[in-house]
């Protein structure tokens, strides 16, 4: 927060780059610009400037200077940035002049982020946004962290959080007028309706088949069948590279191995895995376990079953299984399983498009207040069996059921960033880079 040391980064990419933007931030900001660039220039107007040596005033580079007052800046502080000429000396010299000001000091990782939170000018989910919009490497990733950054959730989230401290407050008021006799009825009377009313819509929001998360960290297709069904060709087909051994060996394939890719705008993780079989060999055996392990945590298994073979058949539907006959190299197979082969490409696209309509008929009826990441669901879940009590809890004393309620609009609070989550930070800002 102000008052503490005034921070600066590199807020930009790897060096040499055409421009690099610095970051300032804190109650030296603006001696700094006026010092370095000559003059405070008006705010968020850029001005092209020379940058000079704090030390001897040597000029340094010349770039474009931006100049945001506090607090309505990205940190709330008084901030600015140096726009110069992206080569490393350059750079290293207006860095290394920003060091030596008394006072300033390199940003850690999350700074600046740190900072918007702590004086109030983003809450964390919107900041998990912003981390996520950075990390972004899909097209599906990009939209949902820009939602998120932009402060969907939170509304949703301070929606419901008011409306359990209103409810509160309608029952701790119903026990402050309990003695007064021409008080009609009681005001708490309809507030266990609503409180029932909002803890269906908390569940429904939870029962959204975690696509936020899904997203967010990818798509997982675990590939299975038989040993020498074609799984590890599969995922080197479908990554256009030789990740995974293929040998006419039956039980190459041992390990998981991962690879992600960008299918219709989506992350997806896909999975290869040893194929499954009774096995003496004890390094096998282990495979197996794992194979079956990554199937139970898969979001669809496509389950490959060699086209020339009598076996081969899934013995489970274990779930979002597709079953699909490999190697049929000419679409000769006479079958209404979909059939692909790796070797002549045949039926390839049709699979591509078919995980691709998955994705989009999944996606496509979500709302666009995720939830994206593990904490915000197990303290929604929490949130959940709290107003359950409340509500449940009929001829309990209202001071108990208004205690389940306060626990609730915690939850709900503790995941904006409302409520006690200094435990929390550290954590959470550890995701984002320098600079952010
Ligand atoms: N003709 C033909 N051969 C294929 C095709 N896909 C895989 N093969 C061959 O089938 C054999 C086994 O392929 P893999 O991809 O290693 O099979 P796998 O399921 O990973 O086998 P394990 O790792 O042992 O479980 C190799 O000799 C491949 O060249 C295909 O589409 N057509
Ligand atoms: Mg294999």
């Amino acid at each position: 927060m102000s008052g503490l040391d005034t921070i600066f980064a590199l807020s930009s990419g790897q060096l040499p780059s055409g421009i690099a933007v610095i970051r300032i931030s804190g109650s030296r900001c603006r001696f700094v610009i006026e010092t370095m660039a000559g003059k405070l220039p008006s705010p968020r107007k850029a001005s092209l400037c020379e940058i000079v040596s704090f030390e001897d005033k040597q000029v340094l580079d010349q770039g474009l200077v931006l100049w945001f007052p506090g607090p309505k800046s990205f940190t709330g502080e008084d901030c600015a940035e140096l726009q110069i000429h992206g080569g490393r000396a350059v750079v290293a010299a207006v860095l290394r002049s920003l060091g030596s000001i008394d006072g300033l000091r390199m940003a850690d990782a999350g700074e600046f982020s740190r900072r918007a939170f702590e004086n109030g000018r983003l809450d964390l989910t919107e900041l998990e946004g912003l981390s996520d919009l950075i990390a972004a490497q899909s097209e599906a990733q990009r939209k949902q962290a820009y939602f998120q950054s932009r402060g969907e959730l939170r509304q949703l989230l301070e929606d419901w959080r008011h409306r359990l401290i209103h409810m509160r407050a309608l029952v701790e008021a119903d026990f402050d007028f309990s003695d007064e006799e021409d008080v009609p009825g009681s005001v708490a009377d309809g507030v266990w309706d609503k409180a029932q009313e909002l803890r269906d819509e908390i569940a429904t929001h939870l029962n959204d088949g975690r696509i936020g998360e899904i997203v967010r960290d990818g798509f997982r297709i675990v590939l299975m069948g038989l040993p020498n069904s074609g799984k590890s060709s599969l995922l080197n087909a479908l990554s256009k590279r030789d990740v995974a051994i293929v040998t006419e060996i039956a039980g190459t394939t041992r390990d998981l191995i991962e690879v992600e890719l960008d299918i219709a705008g989506y992350l997806v993780v896909v999975c290869d895995t040893a194929g499954i079989r009774d096995s003496g060999d004890f390094i096998e055996q282990e495979g197996v376990r794992r194979a079956k392990e990554a199937g139970d945590q898969a979001d669809m298994i496509i389950w490959l079953w060699e086209a020339g073979a009598e076996d081969g058949a899934p013995e489970t539907n274990l779930g979002n299984q597709i079953v699909i006959r490999s190697k049929d190299d000419d679409g000769s197979l006479k079958t209404d399983l979909m059939t692909i082969s790796t070797k002549s490409g045949y039926g390839m696209e049709s699979l591509i498009s078919l995980i691709a309509r998955q994705l989009e008929t999944l996606v496509s009826n979500a709302d666009q207040r995720l939830v994206t990441r593990e904490r915000h669901r197990s303290a929604l879940v929490d949130s959940v069996t709290e107003l359950t009590i409340a509500i449940e809890d009929k001829t309990g004393p209202n001071d108990l059921r208004v205690e389940y309620l306060r626990k609730a609009s915690d939850d709900v609070g503790r995941i904006v960033g409302r409520v006690d989550v200094e435990d929390l930070l550290d954590v959470i800002f550890a995701e984002f880079c320098v600079g952010k």
